[in-house]
């Protein structure tokens, strides 16, 4: 058994990042299905935001998607960020909505595309400068739908041109973390499709550069805790985007399809004593047909669940039986500490802390969901796009 006292200590370590898009309407292409109380502002995402903050302890930043949450003042958000409890974590760059990059964005064969997208990822960078925000998360639709389309290889050329431009414009502790996923929007080639790929521009560009894993991203049946303990050890695992899938890139909350993968994942950072701020743990996920705060909540709560589980795993009695070939025994260490219902122990931590136990009752108990219901009556409700 692992010392109680560490295993609250490592919890305490971990903080969950949470995307302002959760909060806002989403859908699927078929359709958005509005919800009452949804934010307006990049200011109302905040606030709900903190609402996650404040009944979990572990949910201090929030990360922002350019353009969706544009804003005159970046710096006057920050403040407002600070003033409800949290900050303002990772700013996400969109190059995939503007009917320019219908070919491609920094790898699209037309230079002045390609010189309007790297444009946007500078003004990202301004962003951070502004809002005090450490990393640049990148995500590429770029690819081909078919063969013949494009010259593969030119395209990783240009991608690189593009990083190397950006990269070179970041400040003093600011970092890019590039985010790969196999397909969707483009159904033949993506230019980041996988973790080689952006391990290799990251290796390219310098130490300021590390991946992305969005746990939605890859084929089914991918090993991605093996993922994780390889770019650990190479020193390139910058970030997570934790959501659940059961088919593509669903985008469910963490933790919801496969809580096993989740522990399994959280077992090789906590192998790795990786909890610390150097990895961004952060959620990337919508709330179709869920409210959205509860939503947020429960995945958080998940992520903590699978991380008391991983911090559990008798690491001693674990190495001792891989050591001597006892593979039913190695197995049954780790199975022994995801089998433990750590819901007490996640109780009492929040208990210490001056929190409720029960985060999701606590929030049911505040009245928050029926003051932003009857508050935020006009306007424009935030969605992909808005
Ligand atoms: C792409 C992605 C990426 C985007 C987000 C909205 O599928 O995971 O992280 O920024 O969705
Ligand atoms: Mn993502
Ligand atoms: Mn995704």
């Amino acid at each position: 058994m692992s010392n109680l006292a560490d295993v609250k200590a490592g919890l305490r370590s971990l903080h969950i990042e949470t995307p302002s898009w959760a909060y806002g309407n989403s859908g699927t292409r078929f359709k958005v299905f509005p919800q009452q109380g949804v934010p307006r502002t990049p200011f109302e995402k905040i606030s709900d935001a903190a609402q996650v903050h404040r009944f979990t302890g572990t949910a201090p930043s929030v990360a922002l998607h350019i353009p969706w949450d544009r804003v005159d003042d970046f710096a006057g958000l920050a403040a407002y960020a600070h003033d409800q409890g949290v900050r303002i974590g990772a700013i996400n760059s969109n190059v995939f909505q503007d009917p320019d990059y219908m070919l491609g964005s920094v790898t699209n064969p037309d230079p002045r595309v390609r010189r309007k997208a790297v444009q946007h990822l500078l003004e990202c960078v301004d962003i951070m400068d502004a809002t005090g925000s450490r990393d640049l998360k990148l995500w590429f639709s770029d690819g081909l739908n078919y063969p013949g389309q494009d010259d593969l290889r030119d395209r990783q050329d240009r991608l690189a041109e593009a990083l190397r431009e950006v990269y070179d414009r970041l400040g003093q502790g600011q970092r890019m973390l590039l985010e790969y996923k196999l397909f969707e929007p483009a159904f033949y080639a993506t230019d980041v499709p996988d973790w080689g790929t952006s391990y290799a521009h990251c290796v390219e560009l310098g130490p300021k550069a590390a991946v992305c894993i969005d746990t939605g991203h890859h084929a089914p049946g991918t090993n991605i805790e093996f993922i994780v303990a390889f770019l650990l050890r190479a020193g390139r695992l910058g970030a997570f985007d934790f959501n659940s899938r059961f088919y593509a890139d669903d985008d469910l909350m963490a933790g919801a399809a496969d809580p096993f993968q989740l522990f399994r994942i959280m077992y090789e950072i906590a192998r790795a004593d990786a909890l610390g701020p150097d990895i961004a743990f952060m959620l990337d996920q919508c709330h179709n047909i869920e409210p959205k705060i509860p939503a947020v909540l429960r995945s958080v709560m998940n992520v903590q669940e699978a991380t008391a589980k991983a911090l559990l795993v008798d690491r001693d009695a674990l190495r001792s039986a891989q050591q001597t070939g006892d593979v039913l025994g190695a197995n049954a260490v780790l199975m022994d500490a995801y089998n433990t219902d750590v819901r007490p122990l996640l109780a009492d931590l929040r208990a210490e802390s001056g929190l409720d136990p029960d985060p999701t009752a606590a929030y049911r108990r505040s009245g928050y969901a029926e003051r932003i219901i009857a508050e935020r009556a006009g306007g424009q409700q935030a969605g992909w796009g808005a």
